[in-house]
């Protein structure tokens, strides 16, 4: 049976260039309900879509039910006081693995085929051939295993790579080497020669990698964050950078946003950074999952990727 719906009113709230190309896609989409740009002052509403909503839009919203999340990391989120009842929705994959897969398979391949060094001869005059160590030689870790380390795991295995991953329940039948809870962690972490991040954020994962932690990776490991900066003590990290602990890494993510222009992880040769765009959020993908996903709500029917209150994630 269907849900008994009070008002056909959306909340949206992204303000960015490309606020104008969601509404049109989300009214498209959803052609039997009402999407308001979220103001001060607006009347209730039981659904909102948004991005890094204020917490003046939960304050004044108390009645809310569900919140769809414009992306597939809540932890902005979760520092807000929330409806009690509000369900929280993120995005699942939505376009965002294969984004994921290509810039892991960049980032491996910058280290496993040697390209920091030869970008460095090339400036240098050098012309250094160095040997092709075969993929299955190079043990890569990924820690999370969900909608996006999952896929990475798969295509890294299919290329050949022995591939690792770290989860916080035990998986089964997946064809990687599976690692899980914090009594899986040194194991896993002492034979990653590249290690990937992709865990969410949360209480139990805040500097997860701490200085103790890094230690426990093979000298000369290399290191890619793909998720959250907080995930790293970025100190620890830079100290690790430094003493050649890890020979580089390759950051698309940082506790402070942007990364400043005068941090010292900018004048490292070992290490590349870019702006948060490892996956970012397609309008038509998200749009078809969360229309899926408010439809399903109105019929009663599960949603996917609704966040676990008590994970966080
Ligand atoms: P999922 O929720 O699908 O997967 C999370 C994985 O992390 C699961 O395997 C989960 O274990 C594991 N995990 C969570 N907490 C712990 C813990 N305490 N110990 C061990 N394992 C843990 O997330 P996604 O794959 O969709 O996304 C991962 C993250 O990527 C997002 O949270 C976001 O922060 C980041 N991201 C970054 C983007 C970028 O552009 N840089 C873009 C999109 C996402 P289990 O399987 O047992 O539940
Ligand atoms: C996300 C992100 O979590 O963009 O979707 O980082």
């Amino acid at each position: 049976m269907g849900r008994l719906i009070t008002n056909q009113r959306i909340l949206f709230h992204h303000p960015s260039a490309q606020e104008g190309a969601w509404l049109r896609a989300l009214s498209e989409a959803l052609p039997d309900w009402e999407l308001v740009k979220w103001q001060p002052g607006e009347a209730a509403a039981d659904l909102a879509i948004a991005w890094a909503p204020p917490q003046q839009l939960l304050d004044e919203q108390p009645g809310l039910k569900v919140m769809f999340h414009l992306g597939a990391g809540v932890d902005a989120l979760w520092s807000l006081r929330r409806p009690p009842q509000m369900q929280v929705v993120r995005l699942e994959d939505a376009g965002m693995a294969e984004q994921m897969v290509d810039y892991a398979l960049y980032a491996v391949t910058r280290h496993t085929r040697d390209f920091t060094n030869y970008e460095q001869d090339w400036r240098a005059g050098s012309w250094t051939p160095r040997r092709v160590r075969p993929n299955h030689e190079w043990q890569i870790g990924i820690m999370g295993y969900g909608a996006l380390g999952a896929r990475v795991a798969a295509v890294l295995q299919s290329r050949g790579y022995g591939v690792h991953a770290w989860s916080r329940s035990p998986k089964h039948g997946t064809g990687v080497v599976h690692h899980h809870g914090m009594g899986g962690l040194a194991a896993f972490l002492q034979q990653a020669h590249v290690l990937i991040v992709l865990l969410p954020l949360t209480a139990d994962t805040r500097h997860l990698l701490n200085a103790d932690r890094l230690a426990q990776l093979p000298k000369g490991a290399y290191f890619i964050n793909m998720a959250r900066g907080a995930l790293v003590d970025t100190d620890a990290l830079a100290q690790a950078l430094t003493s050649g602990h890890l020979a580089g890494a390759v950051l698309d993510v940082f506790e402070q946003e942007p990364l400043s222009p005068a941090h010292p992880l900018r004048q490292m040769p070992n290490v590349i950074g870019t702006p948060h765009i490892a996956a970012q959020t397609w309008i038509p993908e998200a749009v078809q999952s969360i229309a899926g996903n408010i439809r399903a709500w109105q019929d009663n029917n599960p949603l996917h990727g609704v966040v676990d209150p008590l994970r966080a994630y």
